[in-house]
Formats: C-alpha cells, sequence, structure tokens
C-alpha cells in the first residue's frame, strides 16, 4: 500500500528540508510584494503590484526544482509573474542581494518579470510577452543541439531547457507554431511544466479543452505527465470509499472548486456531506477530518505536493520532451487562494501579519535568510550550499570572438540588386571558409531560396542531427538546390513561422552566453512579415541576443509580385526597435561594408556603464538590413575609409552640394536612381544640387540624439555624422527627401539644421505592377521629385512632366 511503504532516512530528510524552504519561499515571495507595495513610498501613492495569487501558484514546483532537480546546466523560463518567486529562491541560494528584493519593481531593483539583462541575478530567459518565454526553450534546446552536434561545448554538458509555464500561456498561437517546428527537429531535452491553476488574468481556463491540448503534446512526441493528485489524496483514495472522493473531485468543475478552495474547511465539509450523502464509506473519510484538515486533503493537488512533484521529475524520459501537466492553486497558501479575481490580488496589512505569525517568523526577521525555520541553522546552510543548481555560481557564460579576416573582397559590376549582393557576400564567405564561414548559421521560414541564400547553403548544408541525402541530386536530377542534410550542416530550415524565425534567432543569438560557443546566426524572411513576428523581434533584443536579419524584398519594389507585400513601415521599425541597427544599403559595396560591420557589432560585448558613453556603438547588438531585389547600376569606385565610416555612421554625400545650392535629395535604398537622375535634371537650372546617400536612418538619427544628450550633459564639442553632413547645406535650402518606405523615416533630418523639407516615401500600397508604373503611382518617381523641387522652391522646374 502506497501510504506504508518506507521512505529512505536521507530522502526523508531532504523532503523535511524542502518543506521548510518551500514555506520560507512562499513567505519570502510574499513579503517582498508586501514590502513594495505597503513599506515603500514612491511618492506617487500608486501600488506597485505582484501578482501575489500567480507567483505562489509555483511556489512548491519551483522549490523541487531549484533546491533539488535542477542541474547548472538546465536553463529556465520563468513565468512572468513568478518573478518573485524566483528572485526569492536566488536569495536563499545566496545569488541576490536583500535591497534587490526590497526593491522589487522599483527603479534598479528586482524587476516585474524576469529578466537576463536588467536583473541582477542569473536570469536564463527573459518572460513578459506570454508564449514568447515559452518558445524559446524549444529553440534553445534546438541549438544546443547544433552546439553539440559540432563537437563544441565540450566542458559544458547538455542540459534542460525548461519553461515554468502559465495554463493561460497555452491560448497564444506561437506556442503551437513552435510545438510543429520542434517536432520536425526531433526535439529531446525540453520540459514544460504547466501550472495548471485553472486561471488565467480574467477567468477560469475550460479543463476539456486543456485535455485536448494534453493529447496534442502526445501527438507531437512530447511525454505527457499529469501532477494532478499529492500524497495525502492518493493515500486517501486507495481507502475503502477513497475511490468516490477521487470521482467526486474528477468531476468537480473547475468554478466550484475554486470556490471552496476560497471558502475553506467549513464549506468543503457542507459541500462533500451534501453530494455524498449516500456514500458512507468515503462520508467517514471526510469526517474523520477537521475542518482544517479537510481543506488540506482537498487542496491537496500534485502541484502544491513536493513528493508528487519529485516523483514525477525524477522518473521523467531522457530521451523525449515532456510537458507536465501540475495541478495547482491560484494563491495557494494564501487568503485569496482560488478565487478567481484574485490575479491582481494583493494582501492587506492584517493579512500578512497573519501569514508572518503562522510562519513563525519574528518581527524584524521579515527579510532574514532563515528565520522561522523549525531547522537547525547550519543543517539549512549546509543543504544550501550542496544545492547541485548553485554549483557553478551565476551561469553566465561567454563565447570566444570570431575572427572576421579575411573579410570577402568582391568586385561589384554591372546591375545588382542588394539582396544579390548579400547572397553573394554569404557565398564567398562560405567558400574562403575560415572561421566566421564556421560560426555562422542561417535560417529562413521556407524563403532560403527566395531571399537568396541558395548558395551559402548549397555549399555549408542543412542542418538535422539525423543525415539525409539530396533524393534529386542522387538520382542526377538537375537543381540548383543541393539541399543534404547532416548534423554539419549549417542552415536550419524553418517552415513558414516568422515568430519562429525570430524565436530561432533569438536562441542562436544567446548560444555563447547559454552555451559558451558563440554562434553568428543570419536569418531572411520578406520584409512586411517582419510584423508577423515583431513581438518575437522585440523579445529577441530585449534578451540582447545577437543576430543579423534580413528582410527581402522590401517595399514597393516587389512590384509585379505582389502588391500585398509591400513593406512601408519596416524603416521605422528598424529605426525604433533598441537592440537593433538598421541598414537599408542602395548598392552592393555598402552592403558588403555593412555586413562585415555588422559581424563584429553582433559579437560586441561591453558593460552597462558603457549606455552612458555618448555613442553606445562599444555595445553592439543585433542588425537588420532592409533589402531589395531591384537590380541598379553599381558605382565604380574604391572604398575609402571615409566613405565606409560614412556608410557605417548611416549617410555620406553621394555629391557635395554647392554652398549656395538651394536644394539637396536625400535618398535611402533602392531609390538611388530616381534621386541621381531627378538632381542631373534639376542641376540645368539650380546650381550644385547636392545628393545624400543615407545607408542608415536609424544610425544617423540615434547618433544625433546622443550627440545633443551629450552636449546637453557639457560635452560640449561632440557633434554627430548627420549634423557634420548637414551643416554643408546652405540654412535657406531645402531638402527632398525620398525612401521606398515611410516619409517620416527621413523628414526628420529638416530637424537636423532647420532645412525646409518635402519628404516623399509611401503612404499607401496594394498595386502590383513594374516598378516605374508603381513609383509613378505613389509618387516615388523622378517626376514625383522634379514636382517636389518645384513645389518647395515655388519656381518652376524644366523637365517635369505635367
Ligand atoms: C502577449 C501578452 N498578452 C497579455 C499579457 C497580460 N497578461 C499577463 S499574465 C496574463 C494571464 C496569465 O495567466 P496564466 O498564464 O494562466 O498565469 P497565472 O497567473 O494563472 O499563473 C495575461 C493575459 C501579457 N503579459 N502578454
Ligand atoms: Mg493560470
Amino acid at each position: 500500500m502506497e501510504g506504508a511503504r518506507m521512505m529512505p532516512v536521507d530522502e526523508a530528510a531532504s523532503l523535511a528540508m524542502l518543506r521548510e524552504l518551500e514555506r520560507k519561499v512562499l513567505w519570502i515571495s510574499s513579503y517582498m510584494i508586501h514590502h513594495a507595495n505597503h513599506e515603500v513610498d514612491r511618492g506617487d501613492g500608486l501600488k506597485v503590484g505582484g501578482h501575489q495569487a500567480s507567483s505562489a501558484s509555483l511556489v512548491t514546483l519551483m522549490t523541487a526544482l531549484y533546491f533539488r532537480i535542477l542541474r547548472p546546466q538546465d536553463r529556465v523560463a520563468v513565468k512572468p509573474h513568478a518573478s518573485p518567486v524566483f528572485h526569492a529562491i536566488q536569495y536563499l541560494l545566496g545569488q541576490q542581494s536583500l535591497d534587490q528584493l526590497q526593491n522589487f519593481r522599483g527603479f534598479g531593483g528586482t524587476q516585474s518579470y524576469p529578466s537576463r539583462t536588467k536583473d541582477k541575478d542569473d536570469v536564463d530567459f527573459s518572460t513578459g510577452s506570454v508564449g514568447l518565454g515559452v518558445a524559446v526553450t524549444g529553440f534553445a534546446s534546438l541549438v544546443q543541439d547544433y552546439v553539440h552536434a559540432k563537437g563544441w561545448s565540450k566542458d559544458w554538458p547538455k542540459g534542460r531547457m525548461i519553461a515554468l509555464m502559465g495554463d493561460a500561456e497555452l491560448d497564444e498561437g506561437n506556442i503551437h507554431e513552435a510545438l510543429l517546428e520542434y517536432w520536425k527537429h526531433g526535439l529531446k531535452n525540453c520540459w514544460w511544466v504547466i501550472d495548471y491553476n485553472r486561471q488565467s488574468l480574467d477567468s477560469v481556463v475550460s479543463d476539456r479543452l486543456f485535455m485536448k491540448l494534453a493529447a496534442l503534446f502526445e501527438n507531437l512526441g512530447w511525454r505527457v505527465v499529469l501532477i494532478k493528485y499529492g500524497k495525502l489524496l492518493q493515500r486517501v483514495f486507495a481507502e475503502a470509499g477513497g475511490q468516490r472522493l477521487k470521482e467526486w473531485i474528477d468531476d468537480c468543475p473547475n468554478m466550484l472548486y475554486s470556490a471552496l478552495v476560497f471558502q475553506g474547511g467549513a464549506a468543503w465539509r457542507r459541500q462533500l456531506e451534501q453530494d455524498l450523502a449516500i456514500h458512507p464509506d468515503t462520508l467517514a473519510i471526510v469526517r474523520r477530518h477537521d475542518d482544517t484538515a479537510l481543506a488540506n486533503l482537498m487542496t491537496n493537488l500534485g502541484g502544491h505536493d513536493l513528493e508528487a512533484i519529485i516523483e514525477a521529475f525524477e522518473g521523467a524520459p531522457g530521451d523525449q520532451p515532456v510537458c507536465f501537466i501540475a495541478y495547482t492553486i491560484k494563491g495557494f497558501g494564501l487568503p485569496f487562494q482560488g478565487h478567481k479575481d484574485n490575479h491582481a490580488g494583493l494582501m492587506t496589512k492584517a493579512q500578512i501579519e497573519a501569514l508572518r505569525l503562522r510562519e513563525g517568523i519574528n518581527q524584524g526577521e521579515e527579510w532574514d535568510r532563515l528565520s522561522g525555520l523549525r531547522l537547525p541553522v547550519a543543517q539549512i546552510e549546509d543543504f544550501l550550499t550542496r544545492v547541485p543548481f548553485r554549483q557553478q555560481g551565476r551561469r553566465r557564460l561567454q563565447g570566444a570572438r570570431i575572427a572576421l579576416e579575411p573579410f570577402p573582397k568582391l568586385e561589384w559590376k554591372g546591375q545588382l540588386a542588394t539582396q544579390t549582393g548579400f547572397g553573394r557576400v554569404l557565398d564567398e564567405i562560405a567558400r574562403v571558409n575560415g572561421p566566421l564561414a564556421e560560426r555562422i548559421v542561417t535560417t529562413s521560414p521556407d524563403v532560403t531560396v527566395s531571399t537568396n541564400l541558395g548558395p551559402w547553403v548549397n555549399r555549408r548544408g542543412l542542418f538535422s542531427l539525423a543525415s539525409q541525402e539530396d533524393l534529386f541530386r542522387e538520382r542526377g536530377l538537375m537543381s540548383p538546390q543541393r539541399w543534404a542534410l547532416s548534423p554539419k550542416g549549417q542552415h536550419v530550415e524553418l517552415g513558414i513561422a516568422e515568430m519562429n524565425l525570430f524565436l530561432l534567432l533569438s536562441a542562436l543569438g544567446l548560444s555563447h552566453s547559454l552555451f559558451g560557443e558563440r554562434l553568428l546566426p543570419v536569418g531572411t524572411l520578406y520584409d512586411p512579415f517582419i510584423c508577423r513576428g515583431l513581438d518575437a523581434l522585440n523579445y529577441a533584443c530585449y534578451q540582447d541576443s545577437r543576430f543579423i536579419v534580413a528582410g527581402t524584398p522590401s517595399g514597393l519594389t516587389l512590384a509585379p509580385e505582389g502588391g500585398a507585400h509591400q513593406s512601408i513601415s519596416t524603416p521605422l521599425i528598424g529605426m525604433a526597435q533598441d537592440g537593433l541597427a538598421a541598414f537599408e544599403p542602395a548598392y552592393a559595396d555598402e552592403l558588403a561594408v555593412i555586413m562585415e560591420w555588422a559581424f563584429d557589432y553582433i559579437q560586441r560585448q561591453a558593460g552597462e556603464d558603457a549606455e552612458r558613453r555618448w555613442h553606445r556603438d562599444e555595445k553592439g547588438g543585433s542588425v537588420y538590413l532592409r533589402l531589395s531585389t531591384r537590380p541598379l547600376d553599381q558605382p565604380l569606385r574604391t572604398i575609402t575609409a571615409d566613405l565606409r565610416q560614412g556608410i557605417i555612421d548611416g549617410g555620406y554625400w553621394l555629391r557635395q552640394p554647392e554652398p549656395a545650392a538651394e536644394l539637396a535629395i536625400v535618398y535611402c535604398g533602392a531609390v538611388a536612381p530616381e534621386a541621381i537622375e531627378a538632381a542631373g535634371l534639376l542641376c540645368e537650372d539650380r546650381r550644385g544640387v547636392g545628393v545624400l546617400a543615407v545607408t542608415s536612418a536609424d544610425r544617423l538619427s540615434a547618433g544625433w540624439h546622443a550627440a545633443q544628450r551629450a552636449r546637453e550633459q557639457g560635452d560640449r564639442g561632440v557633434r554627430s555624422r548627420v549634423e557634420e553632413l548637414l551643416c554643408v547645406v546652405s540654412r535657406d535650402a531645402a531638402l527632398i527627401t525620398v525612401t521606398d518606405g515611410y516619409p517620416e523615416t527621413l523628414s526628420w533630418l529638416g530637424g537636423v539644421c532647420g532645412h525646409r523639407v518635402r519628404a516623399l516615401g509611401v503612404e499607401h500600397f496594394g498595386q502590383s505592377g513594374s516598378i516605374a508604373e508603381i513609383y509613378g503611382h505613389y509618387g516615388l518617381d523622378v517626376n514625383a521629385i522634379l514636382a517636389a523641387a518645384e513645389g518647395i522652391s515655388g519656381r518652376p522646374v524644366r523637365y517635369r512632366f505635367q
């Protein structure tokens, strides 16, 4: 019989210790939240919240994991609202400071949601936007497989990538997209532990739907482990009449169960007496328990029972991803447990006092790491120092910098599109086959060939843990694509889901930190679909993941391929996205310069204080290249050091304006020919019209803002690139800006030195046709530029068509 089995002494002692720690974690996390809301005067009288109920839900599971199950190589994404639990555990392990706890949700303190970049302790994956932290774990596991398949990461064993997730997170579509992708790649070392409290933010989660989700996991190769009942209940179920009680619980609607949890022992008794009146054996069980014991029994769900949890974790298979569905009670152990509206609930002062007394914590000892624990301090400390998870201290690894030399020097002749240039640079890197080529990993959501990654893939192969020859090739059938799959391959082909692209990039771009091996990830997608994956892109940047992403083709230049896919807003996304340097070159030689710089930039690492310097370049980041399929005549020129710097800083004069010129044309990207031709025509009746090539509106504007800030802080000599560029334009002159994107990408240039501006760009989209037709239709052609010149100067222009 279950209950009669004797437990080894060590195991019993370990469980007793964990039970004490569980109480302590609940106390500290609750007190952290309470303190932030009641004790800290933030001057604005606002409560900062803290999601006590949501936090309490995971206390037992996290106690079992962190103090017993986890190893240093395991990486965890902790549910956003369990942040206090995570930090409390770190504190007990001696890896978090008291002042950080006391400043929960405050400026510079522990973050509301675990954050790799802002928290000072050891957060593996940021969470916050629900679904993303969960899904990144599976991709991290695939990256781990990749790194090990290459024979790297020898000093760091494979770990489990774990998500501690809310049940409502399964409503997010990105989770389901990820599950399909994992299946294709043979995911293994991944655990998703679902905090199945059957509550979301607003309401109660549907139980019947959830069991369908469990079937979905199984269908996709996961082992599903239910952690449904605790040991108390399991023992009672084995007694006479116990099965009836189990049936009663299984049939109990979530709403009723939640209400009874909230109401407590007497309510349980009333309900059970009524429902089980004709089952004397079962009633006897109920009557044997007093109100407190009855409430304990009836809320003894698996997710709050250390023994049941440990049994499940320790018995999990090693060769499959595992989904644990842990039944829990939102707010367990707190006064609002089970209440359907408890998500944002905060404990009152009286309630926290009652909790303090219940946990045996003396006044004034609220923050003591070990106060209120009923085991000898030395024994607890000894246990804590031996917790396997903490044996490596802070687990932030570093990957050595990858040398870029020799970076290919290509000659660019004739007509070329930037997308073609992009493919050629990668192809040449692959051909040269140096350390750079070895560390690049490419990926694309089903647009590998159409974004020009084909030549790279032909040379480097597709990644898969299992080898598979290219059948077409084996049979001698003609195809430009050689798509053999093997563990040596360096391209990860994804299905069409841009969320997955950015989540995979996010994981690849953290490989140095998670696995100690630096990768240089390059992803491609059609530019408009950046919006489809935007939250995951933002998430990747927030985690300080490092990668290059090429959005191509972009803008109206997609012309005949489909009006629906013309991207307009992406240049603004590139500018506004923190952690992402955006470029939109017109020519292949510019792109080559940018790519070389980008492979260095994504590897830079500087401390947070570097942020305070006026230019943040030393800090590094990710890079976005907005490219086009429009072939342009390439300039025949040598890239001088000055030109190189201009391209990187975001712009240079293609043709310097004469001092008295009344006009300059500023262009960005594939509209270069229109800008140049219009300038040529305008020069017939206007003196020395300048042409400014913008390769990065993002970096020009960032540099400008930074320089202004630096000057305001006393660094008066600082001048940004864009200020240097525009100061040569007479103050009376006007700027005509033109770009194949939203006009405000460049219109701000007028603010730099006070020039009048006419900003041309795309405000409407959707027609397909030739580029000439579409540029004409939407006002981006030569004639539109001439019309703008006429409009802004008030004088007719000779060559303008009416
Ligand atoms: C993408 C996104 N949408 C909405 C929210 C706001 N939000 C925060 S938690 C939450 C629901 C949480 O439910 P669950 O995942 O079950 O966690 P629990 O608190 O019940 O453990 C919502 C809607 C969010 N953080 N991210
Ligand atoms: Mg929930």
